[in-house]
């Protein structure tokens, strides 16, 4: 059956195709090749029609030499497009930053990680080729959906060439905490490598949050409920659980050909109880640990000697690397040691196997085990205990899961363990042995039908309807985009107007947002602007801000301009500064103390008392703490400011405290009303100025700088942006008399 996901077409980007090419005597073998992402992922593109699938072969180019041909046509057929990579490049990249660096740092092995300059520049330059082989086979309208943690870098460098397309990025192993991440030496490479994607996807919540906070304190963006404005472009980051394909596992342990492949299992285990344990070779899946745990439970519990039967299946994975090797010495040992020690002549208690199993026979083994021991250090999302529990076609059997694989987030009703707790994971292999079959049965039968219901195809509709839904948003905002002809029509009304009326905001608007307020005076090019501007008969300059009037007085004073400063506490009209006169500061011995524990509480923030409010900033503090401290600030003073007629605003990176009616839209409304304007504009960049924005008369230009949230009818993106619509506006309109050179 067909899923259409999108009706563009997807192009699905990996490390590896889901097939392994090698050649044997001259001869080209192509096998299927095990492992989460090509379970997940291969099902869901053989459901898509006309998806094609870029990725290495899993045969290096010296190798493959003399039948890249053959190779390249034997694959075309099931629409799998090969990216060659030799093998220094195989050894650099995949060996090498992949599997050295980012694979033990991101599962928490941070003592197991190597650091090599070499290796990341191999890294870039395998990105570099699968960004030139996504141009050449795919094109701008495709949706491109790059996986896994070898290919962090595609989604900026496609982004690079093709600005407009539709790119997905998902990681389907852990994103870490930040105290990890930071450890990466090109950490900030790799956050902006992904964030050239407009949806990302985790599995687990817990990873965007970590994914989120990195961001924050390494790239210094903020996110909005998981949004996140990269150079003006939306994008998302969210969870998607990946499913399985849920009716495959089910109906496989239904057929005749499985029970019967089930029953001579059974056979063969002669009555024992099963507990069964699958993964691919590596060290976060914890298998030394785990027999740990089984020898512990022997020990513990003697009763079940005899009676209980591991079946332990290691599927080899990147035999290449040295540390593998080892490991795989050590495991065998170990089950040596285990057999050796607690086996009788007519029972062994480890069934060891080093290699892949048959589709059938994975699906019978899951279908007889009574108990599913999978127990990861440390998981993305672990697939295995999915399909154990989707092919219980009777609804018995425990499956035990680690609280550090992602699938513990969706399997609730299993037993939940710490894998580094040996004895919670001995005790927990007794319950489940022990357990009521009513309880065992109800468990499995919740997590089936949650299984049933987010599937791998849900998974992927959703992951792929997202990404058109933050395209449709980003369109939407560009459709606010001040474009060419608006521009035209705003300087056409402004140059026929006879009283025309700026209003416009300073910090973020007329110059940068500065990390320190005290930098963001007046450059030589600002100040030759508002000359101009004021050199024009007609026109009415207001510096609409929520500085204090002494700096305002400072930078502007010696200027014909109209000011608004604390955000309307005090207004400059035609040379004089007015206060309103409702205003006192009664108020503050009552929130001074409490903005002062806030200070104590929070290193790095400082109040700043301006004459007719208060400021609590905290842009110099921890990034997290801080905007925690500001949420918390803002619910402690909700009582106090209400009671007090106050109002306690959020700006960036400061709290504002001052009177109700003390804003930009009522200052601004003063002079809106003084004439008959006939061309009316205000700019402005932060919450305050949408205050501004709702006083305006319906034909009036108001316009947003930046990409937040407004009401205001247009956006520019930057404030260097809004100074070119000033320097057109100023080159257009009839000069009083000569203009200043910029
Ligand atoms: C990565 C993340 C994440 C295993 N042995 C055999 C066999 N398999 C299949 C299983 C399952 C897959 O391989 C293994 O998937 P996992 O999810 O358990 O683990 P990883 O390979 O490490 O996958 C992981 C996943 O990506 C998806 O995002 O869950 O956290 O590390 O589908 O059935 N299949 C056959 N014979 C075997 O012997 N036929």
């Amino acid at each position: 059956m067909y899923h259409n996901l999108s009706k563009k077409r997807v192009i699905i980007v990996s490390n590896r195709l889901p097939v392994n090419v090698s050649r044997i005597e001259g001869n080209i073998k192509i096998k299927q090749s095990v492992g989460g992402l090509t379970t997940g992922v291969g099902a869901l593109f053989k459901s898509m029609e006309n998806s094609v699938w870029i990725g290495w072969p899993g045969i290096s180019s010296e190798k493959a030499s003399a039948s890249k041909t053959n190779i390249i046509s034997e694959l075309d057929k099931s629409n799998y497009k090969p990216v060659f990579l030799k093998k220094t490049a195989v050894d650099n990249f995949y060996y090498g930053f992949c599997n050295r660096t980012i694979w033990p740092l991101f599962h928490y092995f941070a003592r197991y990680t190597e650091y090599s300059e070499r290796q990341f520049e191999s890294f870039r330059r395998v990105n570099e080729l699968f960004a030139e082989a996504v141009f050449s086979i795919a094109d701008k309208n495709d949706v491109i959906w790059v996986h896994d943690y070898h290919l962090m870098l595609l989604p900026s460098l496609i982004r690079k060439k093709w600005p407009e397309a539709s790119i997905g990025f998902f990681l389907h192993i852990p994103f870490p905490a930040y105290e990890i991440f930071r450890l990466l030496p090109q950490r900030r490479e790799i956050l902006k490598g992904i964030l050239g994607a407009d949806l990302i996807g985790f599995h687990t919540y817990d990873y965007v949050n970590h994914f989120l906070d990195s961001v924050r304190r390494i790239v210094g963006l903020e996110n909005r409920l998981g949004q996140l404005l990269v150079e003006n472009r939306l994008i998302k980051v969210d969870s998607y659980p990946m499913g399985i394909d849920y009716d495959l596992f089910n109906s496989t342990a239904k057929k005749p050909v499985v029970k019967k492949e089930a029953g001579k299992i059974k056979k063969r285990l002669e009555g024992n109880k099963i507990i069964l344990s699958i993964d691919r070779l590596d060290y976060t899946k914890g298998i030394p640990e785990r027999l740990r745990c089984y020898e512990l439970f022997m020990e513990k519990y003697p009763e079940f000697k005899e009676k209980v039967i591991l079946v332990m299946i290691v599927v080899p994975s990147r035999v290449q690397l040295k540390y593998y090797q080892l490991m795989k010495s050590d495991i065998e040992k170990y089950v040596g040691k285990i057999n050796g020690k607690y086996g009788t002549l007519k029972w062994i208690p480890i069934h060891y196997l080093y290699r892949s199993i048959p589709f059938n026979m994975l699906v019978a083994l899951y279908n007889i085990a009574d108990v599913a021991l999978i127990t990861p250090l440390r998981d993305g999302m672990n697939l295995v205990a999915k399909e154990y529990i989707a092919s219980k076609t009777d609804n018995t059997g425990v499956l035990i899961c680690s609280e550090t694989a992602g699938v513990s987030k969706e399997a609730g009703e299993s037993l939940i363990v710490n894998p580094n707790n040996i004895n919670d994971v001995a005790d927990a292999i007794k319950n489940a042995f022990v357990m009521n079959e009513e309880d065992k049965k109800n468990a499995i039968d919740v997590m089936k039908r949650r299984l049933k219901r987010f599937d791998i195809y849900k998974w992927g509709s959703e992951f792929v309807n997202d990404l058109s839904k933050i395209k449709r948003h980003q369109s939407h905002m560009r459709a606010k985009q001040m474009t060419d002809l608006v521009k035209t029509q705003l300087i056409k009304r402004y140059s026929s107007s006879d009283a025309a009326l700026l209003l416009l905001d300073y910090d973020g608007t007329l110059v940068e947002l500065k990390e320190k307020p005290d930098r963001a005076s007046p450059d030589n090019e600002l100040m030759v602007l508002l000359k101009n501007l004021l050199s024009r008969k007609g026109n009415t300059v207001v510096v609409v801000s929520g500085r204090d009037r002494s700096t305002l007085e400072k930078w502007f004073g010696t200027l014909n301009i109209q000011m608004i400063a604390e955000h309307g506490a005090f207004i400059k009209s035609d040379g004089i500064w007015e206060k309103d006169p409702r205003l006192d500061n009664s108020w503050k011995k009552e929130v001074l103390p409490l903005l002062e524990q806030y200070v104590d509480r929070t290193t790095g923030s400082f109040i700043e008392e301006k004459e007719f409010s208060l400021a609590w900033h905290y842009r110099m503090t921890d990034v997290k703490l801080g905007s925690i401290r500001a949420r918390e600030l803002k619910g402690a003073l909700f009582n106090l400011a209400g009671n007090l007629g106050l109002s306690a605003i959020s700006g960036n990176k400061v709290v504002e405290i001052k009177y109700n009616f003390v804003n930009k839209g009522n200052a601004s409304f003063k002079f809106i009303k003084k004439k008959k304007w006939d061309f009316i504009m205000a700019a402005g960049d932060d919450v305050t100025d949408e205050d501004l924005f709702s006083v305006l008369p319906d034909d009036s230009f108001s316009i947003k700088i930046g990409y937040d949230a407004t009401k205001a009818v247009y956006r520019i993106g930057s404030y260097k942006g809004f100074r070119d619509l000033l320097k057109e506006m100023i080159e257009l309109r009839k000069p009083q008399s000569k203009l200043s050179e910029f």
